[in-house]
């Protein structure tokens, strides 16, 4: 049968039961792309490995969660989902609650989502609240209407969220035949550290793997509260998907970094667009600037001789590194175009343009 999601494709590791309807995109079974470029890393024997979620069905790694939190939600009869965003949880919750035939709500902070984001939850017809504030007033609204009120939070806080997410370990194992060495990815709300390390310690218990990945997760500099051991009041970063001073799966995001030998560090908005504008030139894939977060961390550590100095684990010569890419180029148009020169405006004169052209 055609593939038909990550509920059905891996039911047996997720809360689901005959009893739940299932509520799915065919979301999931997302490319590894070996990235020709990266993996030419001076000094050491890398593979460096892209888990490309933008190409999921609401263009982020969101879905995986959500299928499960909708399904769930609409299995206790639910009439409506709730949730803070930064914009890709918002999109992703809209698209499945129209689905699912629920009323979905989304609290965004006013200004700071990409205009991508903003017309997806518009169009699948969410109901949209701008608040005069950040996302942590955004999540710290829901927590207390959901505590009050019978509408389901669909944030990572909802367990279901991470369970869905983990889904995306099993699939490159499932790929690799093994886990990776290392595991780079963007920090936010740090639900997806938390879910990733969940999917590779279940693999491991059961056997499908044998060894853990060193889970490596980075945050924006001007929004890096588990790197400065502190709560980042006025979080700032272009990376507006992970601008977040407090995030909500802090403690499991720490003990996925202690338990695998790992590291959570920072990377500045400068190397974000770095490596942002390197995987979209030499890699050909257009990500989100805070999804380029991963890739920007790898570059940073590399630059610092981490591999060199890692002695090679696992009693092989080539290092395996998997970095998610969390969400596609195209919700943050703007910024792309900021981020590079403009177009030449000539006229429409054929020696003109050949000449232009260099030919
Ligand atoms: C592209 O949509 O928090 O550490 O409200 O959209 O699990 O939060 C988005 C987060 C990385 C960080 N990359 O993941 C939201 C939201 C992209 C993201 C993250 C987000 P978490």
């Amino acid at each position: 049968m055609s593939y038909q999601g990550v509920i059905k494709r891996y039911r047996w590791y997720l809360p689901v039961s005959e009893k739940t309807p299932i509520i799915t995109l065919q979301e999931g079974n997302t490319p590894l792309v070996l990235a020709q470029s990266l993996s030419k890393m001076p000094g050491k024997n890398v593979e460096v490995y892209l888990k490309y979620e933008g190409l999921n069905p609401s263009g982020s790694f969101k879905d995986r969660g959500m299928t499960v939190a909708v399904s769930k939600a609409k299995e206790e009869r639910a009439q409506a989902v709730i949730c803070a965003s930064t914009g890709n949880t918002s999109a992703s919750a809209a698209a499945y609650a129209a689905v699912a035939l629920m009323k979905c709500v989304v609290l965004i902070p006013k200004g700071s989502i990409a205009l991508g984001k903003l017309a997806q939850a518009l169009i699948h017809g969410a109901q949209v609240i701008a608040i005069d504030g950040n996302f942590d007033d955004c999540l710290e609204l829901v927590r207390q209407i959901t505590k009050e009120y019978p509408i389901t939070l669909v944030n990572s806080l909802n367990p279901n969220r991470i369970e869905g997410q983990k889904t995306a370990a099993f699939e490159i194992c499932d790929v690799l035949a093994e886990a990776p060495d290392y595991h780079f990815i963007p920090v936010g709300n740090a639900g997806n550290i938390t879910a990733y390390w969940k999917g590779y310690q279940e693999y491991k218990k059961i056997g499908r793997i044998k060894h853990l990945p060193k889970m490596c997760g980075f945050q924006a500099e001007g929004a890096a509260p588990i790197v400065r051991k502190q709560v980042v009041k006025d979080p700032q970063t272009l990376a507006t998907a992970i601008k977040i001073g407090n995030p909500a799966s802090w403690k499991a995001a720490e003990a996925a970094r202690d338990e695998s030998g790992g590291l959570i560090d920072l990377v500045s908005d400068q190397e974000i667009i770095s490596a942002y504008k390197l995987l979209a030139a030499q890699e050909g894939i257009f990500v989100e600037p805070a999804s380029a977060a991963s890739v920007a961390g790898l570059l940073k550590l590399a630059k610092n001789n981490y591999f060199c100095k890692q002695k090679t684990i696992n009693n092989k010569q080539t290092l395996r590194i998997v970095c998610v890419l969390t969400g596609h180029g195209l919700k943050d148009p703007e910024r792309a175009i900021a981020s590079i020169e403009q177009p030449k405006v000539l006229p429409a004169n054929l020696k003109t343009v050949i000449k232009e052209i260099g030919l």
